[in-house]
Formats: C-alpha cells, structure tokens, sequence
C-alpha cells in the first residue's frame, strides 16, 4: 500500500516493515516473458529498477552489493582467469569483475534478456564493460548452464540471484551447488547473494549446509549494508572448493588497481565476521 502516489515501496511481507522512494516519475514498465520490469526516477537515489515490484538496483547504493558480489570472491581466489555470473542482467556485477586485470573471461547467463537491454537504457554505467572483448552475455537458464557445464570449466561463480522464489530457487539448492563444484576448477570459489540476516538467517544457514554438503571444505558468509534491500542488512555466502577462505590475498586488495567505493582490505575482512547469532565456528 503506497503512502501516497509520489512513493513507490515495497512492503516486507511478514514482517511489518518497507522501504519507501520517493519517485519523480516513473519511466518504464514492461511485461516480459519472465517478470515485470519498471524504472522509476526518485527523488534522492538517482534511477530504481524493480522486478516484480521488488528492489534490485539503485543508482545510490548498488555500489556497496556489486562491490561485495565480486571482490571478496576476486581476491579469495589465487588468480582468478575465467568467472561465470550467473543472473545479474543489470550487469552490475559483471563491471566489477571486469576490473580485475586477471580475468580472460566473464560469462554472464541472464534467464532474461529484457534486464539487460533495459539497464543498458537505464543503468549505462552498469553496463559500461558489456562491450569488453573478455565480456560474454548469455540469455538462457543459470540452472541448466551450470549443469552443462564441463567439469572444471570457471575459477569463480558468483550467483547474483533475485529472492528464493519462482525460477531464481534453485539457484539456492544443493543440487545447483554440487554442478557448481563440478564446474569450478581447483582452488574455486562459488559466491551467491544469499538475503538479510535480519529477515532470513534460516536461509542462510540452510545455504551453508548446502555448500558444504555439495562438497565445498570452507564455507563463510559476508555481511553487508544494503539500505534499499529487506532490513538494509544484506549477505553473500562464499564457499572454496578445496581452499580456505580466510587466507584472501589482502596484500593484493590493499594495493588494487582500480576504484572501489566500499570494498577494501579491511571491509573484506570486518565483512567475514559472524554475528553471535550466526555464528558456525
Ligand atoms: N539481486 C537482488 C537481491 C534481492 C533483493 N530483494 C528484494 N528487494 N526483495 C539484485 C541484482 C543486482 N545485480
């Protein structure tokens, strides 16, 4: 229920809460074969695009999410060369991993493709490395891809996935994971969002048991501000595939050659420590 019609928001179900934007106007709105996709211009977060009137992007405070999807998983891994994202069609994800000088390859698989045309209009600064000759859009089933995949085809994986419902589910299943580890090379890492530790720490555990009963020997989860998402709390669960996670290459984060916002050395080592409430070891 909108406070009045100059806010869009998005209700949390279930849990008494939402957030609010005020809208200047509202830009795009289109049906496509998998979602509703709208575009709004607010007041003080610059462009908004909902999918099935729930937040994905804003242009204010993206940075901290597509920061926190790549660099960890980056930096954890000795030398990252080839990376797979899976969903994130806004890109946003994908520019990030772009500036990582290592990467000969970054395949993303978008279920959607009307995302990724959409935020091109939308979100260029997103899609700005699209046109990179390491960058490859694919529009087809994450799920699928992966399970096609040849075995040990990706250094890194980073599942930058809508909520656990409808077609994004699986993509939070042991049965994902196990083609996940398949398709990573040794000392891989898989990344995947994995919602607010606030609203859904039932989820989270149950991701972590699920990496580890796919096969990955360290499991950690990171956490985050995301003040437009469920809570303003947001996490990313990160698992090696037969490396530990704490041993992340922090002199090679501290001397980074490109521009981060939120991400650094020590963001990346505050980030991997565990409430007392979710705390696995
Ligand atoms: N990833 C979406 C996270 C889920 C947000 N949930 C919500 N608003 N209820 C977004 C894709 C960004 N690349």
């Amino acid at each position: 229920m909108p406070l009045d019609k100059n806010w869009y928001t998005e209700e949390w179900a279930g849990q008494g809460s939402a957030i609010s934007l005020k809208i200047n106007s509202k830009v795009h709105d289109e049906q496509s074969t998998y979602q509703r996709i709208e575009i709004y211009e607010t007041e003080t977060f610059g462009t908004l695009m909902t999918l099935d009137g729930l937040v994905m992007v804003t242009d204010r405070d993206n940075f901290v999410y597509h920061e926190m999807m790549s660099h960890p998983a980056l930096f954890t891994h000795p030398d990252p060369q080839r990376v797979l994202v899976i969903g994130g069609g806004d890109c946003g994800t994908l520019h990030e991993v772009l500036k990582h000088k290592t990467v000969t390859l970054a395949e993303q698989v978008e279920l959607d493709e009307r995302v990724t045309r959409v935020s091109e209009k939308f979100f260029p600064e997103l899609c700005e490395s699209n046109n990179d000759p390491r960058a490859k859009l694919h529009f087809a089933d994450g799920i699928k891809w992966v399970a096609d995949a040849k075995p040990e085809t990706y250094d890194v994986i980073i599942i930058d996935s809508t909520d656990p419902v409808g077609p994004a589910a699986g993509l939070f299943s042991e049965a994902f994971y196990k083609n996940c580890f398949r398709a990573l090379r040794p000392k891989g890492i898989v990344v995947g969002q994995s919602e607010s530790p606030l609203f859904h720490a039932d989820l989270i555990r149950s991701v972590q048991k699920s990496f580890k009963a796919a096969g990955f020997r360290d499991v950690a989860t990171l956490f985050f501000p995301q003040c437009t998402y469920p809570s303003g709390w947001w996490s990313a669960t990160i698992a090696g595939k037969d490396a530990a996670l704490a041993n992340f290459r922090a002199q090679d984060a501290a001397a980074k050659t490109f521009a981060t916002r939120y991400y650094n050395r020590d963001i990346h080592a505050a980030a991997l420590a565990s409430p007392e409430f979710l705390r696995t070891r």
